[in-house]
């Protein structure tokens, strides 16, 4: 499968990394939209949103359970932005499931 995330996961293509366990990577998005842009992915490859299923959802559940910490550890206090977006209408780039983690900057409702 010629999957951009899964080879970042893997090793294959280098990232930042600021997190990592068996089951998730979180490393620095290469277009940051805010002072702090991480990205959250499993390791496994979960295609979008849509494809999260009873039997795979303890990893977005994990996912969720890391945030707090990858927050602390980049010293973001002040509160931060999760975005994930499902599909091109969303403006979804890359096909495997992840979490934006944003940071340091205000953030406008809806958009921006
Ligand atoms: P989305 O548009 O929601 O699919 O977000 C995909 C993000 O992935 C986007 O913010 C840019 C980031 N990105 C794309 N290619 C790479 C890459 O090779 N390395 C890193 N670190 N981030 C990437």
């Amino acid at each position: 499968m010629d999957c951009l995330f899964c080879a970042i996961a893997n090793g294959e293509i280098p990232s930042t990394k600021v997190y990592e366990d068996d089951q998730i990577l979180a490393f620095r998005d290469i277009d940051p939209q805010a002072p702090e842009h991480i990205l959250i992915i499993p390791k496994q490859h979960i295609k979008w949103a849509y494809d999260i299923t009873p039997e795979n959802a303890g990893v977005v559940a994990h996912i969720f359970a890391t945030i707090p910490r990858i927050a602390k550890d980049l010293g973001i206090e002040d509160g931060f932005r999760i975005v994930n977006n499902c599909g091109d209408i969303a403006g979804q780039s890359v096909k495997h499931l992840h979490f934006h983690l944003m940071a340091g900057r205000p953030f406008g409702w809806p958009a921006g």
